[in-house]
This record gives C-alpha cells, structure tokens and sequence, in this order.
C-alpha cells in the first residue's frame, strides 16, 4: 500500500477531490499553506493500493492547472536595510505529489 500526499492549488483542490472519490479512492483534505507564497494550497492523503498509483496521479495531472503568479521577491539572507523587495514570476503546480510506503494499515 501507498501513502500519496498531493499538494495543490486552492482553486483546483475540489475538482481534483470530486474526480478521485468518482473514481472510488478515499481522500483526506487538509488546509495548508504554501512556504514561500504564503498562500492557501490544499494537500490531499489519499491512501491506495500499489497497483492504483498512477491512476490516482493521472487524475491530479489532469485536474490540476500550472499557473504564473508574480510575488514579491524574497529578502537575502545578506541584504540591508535599504533592500527594496522587485516583482518576480513564480511557475505554481499542477501539483507537488510525494508516494510513501505504508508499513502497516488497518481501521478499527
Ligand atoms: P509555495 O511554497 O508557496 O511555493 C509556490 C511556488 O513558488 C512554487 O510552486 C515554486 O514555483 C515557487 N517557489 C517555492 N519556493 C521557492 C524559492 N525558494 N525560490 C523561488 N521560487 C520558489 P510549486 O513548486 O508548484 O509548489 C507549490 C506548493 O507546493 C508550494 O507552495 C508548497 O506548499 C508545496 N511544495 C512544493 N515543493 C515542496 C517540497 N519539496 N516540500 C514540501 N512542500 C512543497
């Protein structure tokens, strides 16, 4: 068994939801916030057996868009006082997948 953590854009994260659970996969949606945006992201735990994994990618891959947003650049580690933060272009998603390993699973 896997572990898929999926972490996608808010705007995507319900169709993404309503297409997994169509298709019969358990989805846990959790509220969370992207590091370096600082903005609302949704990362999904979909539990699934080894065979069903790219199923379960394919579908994320094809509800999920990559997007441009500009950001204000982030301050250097090095940088004075005087550092007057510049517009950047960041690339976001689709989406950022991680598959684990599962040891053991049982409900009870
Ligand atoms: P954020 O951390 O808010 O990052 C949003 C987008 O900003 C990223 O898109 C990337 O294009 C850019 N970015 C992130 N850190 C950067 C940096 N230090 N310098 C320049 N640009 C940077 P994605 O890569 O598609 O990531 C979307 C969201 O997925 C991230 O939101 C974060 O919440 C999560 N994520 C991505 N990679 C991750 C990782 N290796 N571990 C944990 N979470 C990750």
């Amino acid at each position: 068994m896997k572990l898929i953590l999926a972490i996608v854009n808010d705007e995507d994260g319900n169709k993404v939801i309503n297409e997994l659970s169509k298709n019969g996969f358990s989805v846990t949606k959790l509220a969370t916030t992207g590091g370096f945006l600082k903005a609302g992201n949704i990362t999904m735990i979909i539990g699934t057996d080894d065979d069903k994994v790219q199923d379960v990618i394919e579908i994320i891959r094809s509800k999920s868009h990559r997007r441009t947003q500009i950001t204000a650049s982030p301050m250097p580690m090095s940088a004075s006082a005087s550092f007057t933060p510049y517009p950047i272009e960041v690339q976001i998603g689709g989406a950022t997948i991680f598959v684990l390993d599962v040891d053991h699973f049982e409900k009870v």
